[in-house]
Order: structure tokens, then sequence, then C-alpha cells
């Protein structure tokens, strides 16, 4: 079975998407975004994948690439189309060329004009293409910037893109108003710069006169992506694991096991956020922590010291997730959440739950 996963980053609007193999475990990355990487990193590991590569549909211009930082982490491949330009990868795909991930394969179709490098990927067994920003819903990416031209971006979508079957899935690298995916029929019909009897001297036309606005990120974003997203310290700032063996959630918060907790807990500070008189329950406390329930929290966290990471403990882990999230925001940076709260810590101190 196909695993298919279409993330979004705000900041951006790029889409990236997860693609695994349930069977084997395997697991694709395509167009990840650098910001991204623990939410990415979280989805990947719920849902119990192994990241094998990560493929870029091209060089960006609005934002950096998450590629570096997937293979520091996961010693994944990193893949790229071979005119990209780009440093740092490990295959430098060519037009027909293969990415396989468990039973499945992406074939890389070199689709220039938006940049030199463009590369869309075909998943053909389920009938799905991801055009980077090649061509996007009713829309294409821009040929302005970077080695852009519209003379080759028709070529590219009208040669090789239009040519697929029309009910060909498309997914874009970006779309500015919230919409999904599309076909190849559809755009075939309906894209008012590539669609229908436009001549490529129209679609010149057109272009030349989109009058877009210069990318705010443009002058960072593609000498950093030139490099495949490496920072120019070489370190990683997303890895919060400094004071213990911490995992982002997708969900977005930061775990810390019980068995690490009983063993470090001279190192941190537990915060109950459970009720008075659950303390007093079956489930007891952990000894040393602070009690402030959860609907108490933002009132009181001038109470919690500042010197200690802290862990948010509740019942079931929960209310304490919350509370983490109320703890980040009111500026503690060193937050974690209890895994299974006080029944993972009872279960590991053999305490029976009720
Ligand atoms: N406002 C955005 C624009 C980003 C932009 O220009 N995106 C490129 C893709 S890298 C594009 O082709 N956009 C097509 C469009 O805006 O129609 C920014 O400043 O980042
Ligand atoms: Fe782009």
């Amino acid at each position: 079975m196909l695993i298919f996963r279409q993330l979004f980053d705000e900041r951006s609007s790029t889409y990236t998407y997860l693609l695994g193999d349930r069977e084997t475990g395997d697991a694709v990355l395509i167009d990840p975004v650098f910001e991204q990487v623990n939410r990415d990193l979280a989805l990947i590991h719920e849902l119990c994948l192994s990241l094998k590569a990560v493929l870029d549909t091209h060089c960006h211009a609005d934002h950096v690439t998450a590629a570096w930082l997937l293979k520091q982490r996961t010693d994944c491949d990193v893949a790229v189309g071979l005119g990209s330009g780009v440093s740092g990868a490990n295959l430098y795909l060519t037009d027909g060329e293969c990415v396989c991930f468990g039973q499945y394969a992406l074939k890389a179709l070199s689709t220039p004009g938006h940049t030199n490098g463009c590369t869309s990927y075909f998943l053909e067994s389920h009938s799905k293409i991801f055009t980077g920003d090649t061509l996007l819903i009713r829309g294409c990416g821009r040929t302005d910037f970077q080695e852009g031209s519209s003379v080759e971006l028709f070529r590219s979508v009208r040669d090789k893109i239009f040519t697929l079957p029309s009910h060909t899935e498309i997914y874009p690298a970006h779309d500015y108003r919230g919409l999904t995916a599309t076909s190849v029929g559809e755009e075939q019909q309906h894209n008012p710069r590539l669609g229908g009897k436009i001549s490529e001297t129209d679609f010149v036309g057109y272009m030349n006169n989109l009058n877009l606005p210069y990318p705010s990120n443009i002058d960072f974003s593609v000498p950093a992506n030139l490099f495949s997203g490496e920072p120019e310290n070489k370190k990683d700032p997303f890895d919060e694991k400094q004071w213990g063996p911490l995992r982002y959630t997708f969900a977005g918060f930061w775990e810390i096991e019980a068995y690490w907790l009983q063993e470090n807990l001279d190192k941190v500070c537990v915060l109950d956020v459970r009720e008075i008189e659950e303390r007093d329950g079956p489930l007891g406390f952990i000894t040393g922590s602070i009690l402030i329930p959860l609907g108490q929290l933002e009132s009181r966290l001038r109470e919690i010291p500042k010197d200690k990471p802290l862990v948010a403990v509740c019942r079931a882990g929960s209310r304490s997730a919350r509370a983490s999230l109320t703890l980040k925001e009111g500026g503690f940076s060193q937050v974690a959440n209890l895994t299974g709260g006080m029944l993972g810590w009872c279960a590991l101190h053999h305490v029976p739950s009720d």
C-alpha cells in the first residue's frame, strides 16, 4: 500500500510530499522545507517509516530546502536534477532515471523553464506527478529569475507533462490560494497560460507581463539551496535534544520518556498540571514535583523555576501536552511533556493505576 501525505509550509506556501511503502517502510520526501524538519521527521516516525531519500524539484528561490538537515539526521540520499547546479546531493538525476522506495518508483522528468534543473517526479503506478514550479494549479512558475525561460517552460509542459494520461493527478510545489491538486486533463483545458489553443508566443507574451514583485527570500534562499540547504556554520538549529532524548511529535510538542525522567529527576523541574484532588489519588505524584492545575497555569507562570528544564505531567499526557505549549508561549524554552503521563510513570514503577 502507498502512503501519501501532502504537507504545507505556511510562510512560503510550499507543499512537501511524503510517499511511503507500507510493506517495507521505505519513504521519500519531495521538497522538504528547512524549518519543517522536525515536523516531517515526526510524521515519518509516527507512521513507522524510514526516510530513504529526499528529492528536490529544483533550486528554490523562496525557501531553503531541508535536504542537508535530513541527510544529517537520517543519512538518506539527496536527489536533484542534473542541471540544477546544486552541490551536496549524491543522486543527480537525468531524464527518465528512477528513484525507488520499496516497491514504488519515481521517474525523473526533466522539465526546465522555471530554472534549468527543474525536474518533475512521476509516480506512474498511481498516476501522480509532482511538478515543482513547472506547472502550478491554473498557473506556472515564473520565468523572470534564476535561469528562467518561457520558451523552455512552454515546451516542458506541452511536450512532457501534457503528454501523460489526462487522469494523471498533478501535485505542485506551491499554491498561493490553498488549492491542493489538479490533473493533466484539467490543466490542458483550463490553464489560462498553457491550456487550450494557447501558442508559445501567446505564453511568452503572458509571462513577459506578469510583473511579480521580487521574491522576499531569494537572495538568501538560492545561495543556501545551491549547497542543498547546508547552513554556513554547519549546525542543525532545530536539534533540541541537548538536555535529554526528546522526541518531537507531529501534534507539535516535545516529549520525554518516563525511564529517562526516573534517572534524571534531579536535573529537571517536574510540573504537575492535574487538579489538586488527583494528586491524592491512586496514581500518586512524582517526588519533588510542583502542582499548578492546567486552568491556573497561565496566571501562575511566575512561580515556575527558570533554572532547569521543565517536564510537564498529568494523568495520561494530554493536559500536560497543552501545558507544554503554554509554557513555550510563556517564554520557557526547555520544555517537554512526559510520555503517557502518570499512567506511564506508574507502569514503570509497577503501581496499579486503578
Ligand atoms: N511572494 C512570494 C513569491 C514567491 C515566488 O515568486 N514564487 C515563485 C516560485 S519560486 C513563482 O514562480 N511564483 C509564481 C507566482 O507567484 O505566480 C515571495 O516573495 O516569496
Ligand atoms: Fe521555484
